[in-house]
């Protein structure tokens, strides 16, 4: 169990998404870019891994989205398992296997393991009162329940949780309950459930974690610590729903498994669907298992599932449990329901062959120690001044030179100097302190330090100046070239688990497809004089303004479109009487001309016909409107109204004006071309 342990191969598994949305980046930046990041650097170390995913299809996440959706779950898990399947796919995130839990074989095995806990009296049987949808004829498990948290009184508190002030609740909890089916009040009805007695495991998860595990990430450590600390309660494995895998036993009858029960154990039976030899990955102490996951998901991996698979008995415990913290999007967080979102199968549509643009930017702005931003601008400043102006302009310079002068062949260098020797012996550092953050689970500082090739290259040919050297001594360019080429092998094989897509391209450039491996990096030539390159591209190209703006344009109307559905009129004001009402002069008009005011950018000002006399009125809406398209507009307007000075301006009236959900500004016109100065009654 200590940290530093010789395994002999290492079981990875990446958190389940439900299948009841598509999978976008917040997702991707916080366990499925590590995870692979992960693996393939174990790969290409020639390390036994494998690494497990699938769709998480049971629970109230499902059914709920089903609802919404008016359709039934299966066609939901259908839809999204083959989405998120393809969309990962198309990233290039390399699962050895990517299944589900609405499979058979993870019905038997989830089923099987209850049944053995349940025989082996490992669980407790509790029938309590639980809240009940008399309308709907259901209890009202984890989701299906809402009300008002007693912490800090937000008004949709689950029964399970409160997303507010994250602390975790039971649907008695809450004040006000109220069904989220039928909207009704749920009355407590009596039911029997089974339990897993996590008091009883209290003592061995304090030794195991917090003793000795305490190199965990100090987010997942403190969690971890933080609910020890308050006391381990039992926690109900079964839940009385119709979607899920039925217990296993006759008095469950009606009653289907937990949903957070069943799908840890999705990792076995998707290990056993991949390889008859799962039992070495599942049941030898030489096996380093690794949950990679997001901190929602923390408690559940580290303190709930270790205390099934201990009292099951004869599977390992992870070794670790990377989880990561969130990603906002724009300053705001990223949401399923209200579509604020960057989905990856629409990124891959959008942008084609730049997969590792959005690994780069998002490993480099990881959430691995607190939540981050993830910004369009960030995005396009990354890939412009660090892959483009770092990384691929070294390569490129390398390789367009090679070709120039030496036609494509590794030269033979000369004798080094001390900065041919420095850069080359700083590859080996480099190498090794990738490795020292990759084997820690930093990422973001893997990547720098892997990134350290690109400005050593970058910095190493900016000083020797091939360029101009060749104007006198072509025997020096061959050396320089051949360290630069180095540089640039090291390159193809050291960023690779990172930058996966660009690492295999530029092997192809390097025509070393094979020829490097990794263990050799930093040891010896890794490209020998004499060896033939192929014909070079540019590894990444500059990210636009207009793509940027277009990723930022779909926000917006995102943005606009969630306050439209969420449009709701504000209360009406006090009454006036009539008398009151007729003091207003309402008027119509026609607008004459229109400018914007100086130094403004709200402010447009009309001159305007009211039919008794042409005047001027500041109005607030030259961000609504273009002041050469108005001219000539009728509008509703008072007349009477108390002149005003505004920017210096007097302003004799008001233009009437209905402002939309979304803010923006509309005139209220007379339905018929009517004469200026008719009175509006
Ligand atoms: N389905 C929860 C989530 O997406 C979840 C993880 C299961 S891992 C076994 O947050
Ligand atoms: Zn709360």
């Amino acid at each position: 169990m200590s940290q530093n342990k010789d395994y002999k191969r290492i079981l990875v598994t990446s958190a389940l998404p439900y299948a009841n949305g598509p999978i976008h980046i917040g997702h991707m930046a916080g366990v499925y870019i590590p995870s692979d990041t992960y693996v393939r650097y174990q790969r290409l170390r020639h390390r036994d891994v494998i690494h497990i995913c699938g769709s998480d299809e049971h629970g109230v996440a499902i059914t709920m989205r089903a609802r919404k959706e008016g359709t039934t779950p299966k066609a939901i898990i259908d839809k999204y398992h083959e989405l998120n399947k393809k969309a990962f796919e198309d990233f290039g995130i390399s699962f050895d296997i990517y299944s589900r839990t609405s499979n058979d074989m993870h019905t038997i095995t989830a089923s099987e393991i209850f049944k053995k806990l349940y025989d082996e009296h490992k669980f407790i049987e509790k029938t309590s009162k639980q809240y009940f949808d008399e309308e709907a004829k259901q209890f009202l498990a984890d989701r299906y329940i809402t009300g008002t948290c007693p912490h800090c009184g937000n008004p949709n508190a689950y029964g399970d949780q409160c997303e507010k002030c994250g602390t975790s609740l039971d649907p008695t909890d809450l004040i006000e309950p109220k069904s989220a089916i039928s909207g009704s009040k749920p009355v407590l009805k009596e039911t029997k459930h089974w339990y897993m007695p996590l008091d009883q495991y209290q003592q061995f998860l304090e030794k195991w974690i917090l003793e000795d595990h305490k190199n965990w990430k100090t987010n997942v450590y403190g969690q971890c610590k933080s609910w020890l600390d308050q006391g381990l309660q039992p926690r109900a494995v079964s839940r009385d729903l119709d979607w899920g895998i039925p217990l296993p036993i006759e008095e469950g009858e009606g009653k289907v498994l937990y949903v957070w029960f069943d799908a840890p154990i999705g990792y076995i039976s998707f290990t056993k669907e991949l390889t008859p030899d799962w039992e070495k990955y599942w049941k030898s102490e030489d096996t380093k298992l690794v949950h990679f996951i997001g901190k929602d998901n923390i408690v559940f991996h580290c303190i709930v599932f270790p205390s099934i698979l201990k009292a099951e008995g004869t599977y390992i415990l992870p070794d670790n449990v990377p989880g990561n913290e969130f990603l906002n999007l724009e300053n705001d967080k990223i949401s399923t329901s209200r579509n604020w979102a960057v989905w990856l199968h629409e990124y891959n549509q959008d942008f084609p062959g730049k997969q590792d643009v959005l690994r780069y930017v998002l490993t480099a702005n990881a959430p691995e120690t607190k939540d981050n931003d993830f910004t369009w601008k960030d995005f396009q400043q990354r890939n412009n001044s660090e892959l483009v102006a770092v990384l691929g302009n070294f390569v490129n310079r390398s390789l367009v030179l090679t070709a120039k002068y030496f036609d494509n062949i590794v030269p033979q260098p000369g004798e080094l100097t001390e900065a041919d020797k420095n850069a080359l012996a700083q590859i080996a550092t480099i190498k090794a302190d990738t490795e020292n953050s990759i084997e820690a689970y930093r990422f973001r500082e893997a990547l720098n330090n892997a990134m350290g090739l690109g400005r050593l290259g970058n910095k190493y040919i900016t000083e020797q100046e091939p360029w101009k050297v060749a104007k006198t001594d072509m025997e020096r360019v061959k050396t320089i070239l051949y360290v630069n080429l180095q540089i640039t092998t090291a390159i193809a094989t050291i960023l690779e688990p990172f930058l996966p897509h660009s690492c295999e391209k530029l092997k192809g450039f390097l025509n070393i497809e094979n020829l490097c491996e990794w263990d050799e990096v930093g040891t010896k030539e890794l490209i020998a004089p004499g060896h033939k390159l192929n014909k070079s591209a540019l590894l990444f190209e500059p990210i636009t303004d207009e793509v940027v703006q277009g990723q930022i344009d779909k926000l917006n109307a995102t943005k606009v479109a969630n306050q439209k559905a969420n449009f709701k009129a504000v209360p009406a004001k006090e009454n006036i009487s009539f008398d009151e009402f007729m003091k207003a002069d309402i008027r119509t008009a026609t607008i004459l001309s229109a400018e914007k005011v100086a130094k403004t950018t709200k402010l447009l000002k009309l001159t305007v016909d009211t039919g008794i006399d042409q005047r001027t009125v500041v109005s607030g809406i030259a961000e609504h409107y273009d002041p050469a398209k108005i001219v000539g507009t009728k509008i509703l307007m008072i007349a009477n109204l108390e002149p005003r000075k505004i920017k210096g301006i007097e302003s004799k009236g008001m233009i009437l004006c209905a402002v939309g959900a979304d803010g923006s500004y509309h005139f209220c016109s007379p339905d018929a071309d009517i004469e200026n100065g008719c009175e509006v009654k």
